[in-house]
């Protein structure tokens, strides 16, 4: 889970129920992850608690400051490395330490895949396991983690969004000594889930040697509102910056993506705020405990900012494409007028003549693609 896991933190005892506060989520349904609350007495007022929480406090960035940031970051990020000859058991990689990489089962010549995760994660998360799973299966290639779920941990998300900055350095500087023990750069590609995709970002801007590709996973937006372009993923840090945006709008909709464009293309399926699927909860067909409801609606907001990573990974070895057209907008898209415009894939396999703003429309489950 990401920054949708915040949601699993604010949850509050009261001894009344709030029970307008959930009535706007009353309609459609949403998918089930197992996750239920610890008690059916539980009263959640995620919103409002969320708010006081975490807008305040990140919205002003002096409050988000950097000053925030582990000292100890750099003791707590590690960096794994997976391969074909090593499918599940990583090798740890150290910057600067040439003999540890030399014994690894790191090819130069190979493609180097690297991907950080969001607020919450770890690489042993589903997500994670299934990106690296894919990505093996697809080539024969180096895939590595930057694991920094030390610094990643909740409940203190200003906190982690400190340590992008650091951890995102230590990446850049991964990637620069890859490069020097020999790796082709240009076959590097960097990918990061929420917070994880300002940490590529970052690694971009710090590395010297010009990245090919970086892929934002629904870049996280809360405390990021006034950051500039040296705290962001943009399209300043790679050659080629693709973002897939799937929860864009401001925390106070109860959105975590970033609402604007930021790459070179900007994907937006189903218009990238809202995925099918992820539906608000239909409340009628559930327990009508306020403490179901509110789990219900962790999910749902949970599912569309992860969505993002689950279409990347569908389209690593899917056979259906993820094709998307370019427009000035989704509802222009939905009208035909943009049917003649360029058209790439979205996910791995996007062209990097894309430019501009793509839309698609995707399937509500797996296969998620339309063709
Ligand atoms: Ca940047």
């Amino acid at each position: 889970m990401d920054i949708g896991n915040i949601l699993n933190w604010v949850i509050i005892r009261e001894s009344t129920v709030d029970d307008l506060h959930f009535k706007k989520e009353r309609n459609g349904r949403s998918e089930s992850n197992g996750v239920k609350p610890n008690n059916e007495d539980d009263v959640v007022q995620y919103s409002l608690v969320s708010y006081l929480l975490v807008v305040p406090w990140c919205y002003h960035a002096d409050l988000c400051s950097e000053a925030l940031a582990d000292p100890f970051a750099s003791l707590k990020t590690g960096f794994l490395l997976w391969t074909r000859r090593n499918p599940v058991l990583f090798q740890p990689l150290l910057i600067g330490n040439a003999a540890i990489l030399a014994l690894s089962n790191y090819v130069p010549s190979n493609p180097t895949i690297i991907y950080a995760h969001g607020w919450t994660e770890s690489f042993r998360d589903d997500l994670s396991i299934r990106m690296r799973d894919s990505f093996l299966q697809r080539e024969d290639c180096n895939f590595i983690a930057v694991d920094w779920q030390l610094l990643a941990m909740p409940p203190l998300y200003p906190k982690s969004v400190a340590n992008v900055r650091p951890v995102g350095i230590l990446t850049g500087n991964l990637v620069d000594f890859l490069i020097s023990q020999g790796a082709n750069r240009l076959r590097f590609h960097l990918l990061g889930f929420s917070l994880g995709a300002h940490i590529v970002g970052r690694a971009g801007s710090t590395a010297t040697n010009r990245i090919p590709r970086i892929t934002g996973l629904d870049p996280a937006f809360p405390c990021f509102e006034k950051a500039g372009a040296d705290r962001i993923l943009e399209r300043s840090d790679a050659t080629f910056v693709d973002i897939i945006h799937t929860n864009a709008g401001f925390l106070i909709e109860k959105r975590l993506g970033f609402p604007f464009s930021i790459g070179h293309a900007d994907f937006w399926p189903n218009g990238g705020s809202i995925q099918p699927g992820c539906d608000p909860v239909n409340i009628a067909t559930q327990s009508t405990t306020v403490g179901n409801i509110a789990s219900l609606f962790v999910q749902a907001v949970a599912c569309n900012h992860r969505r993002a990573v689950e279409y990347f990974i569908e389209s690593i070895n899917g056979a259906i494409p993820f094709t998307a057209t370019q427009c000035n907008s989704y509802a222009e898209f939905n009208t035909g007028v943009c049917a003649n415009n360029f058209r790439t894939f979205m996910g791995l396999p996007v062209s990097t003549l894309a430019n501009g703003n793509f839309y698609l429309n995707t399937n509500p489950r797996p296969p998620f693609a339309q063709g």
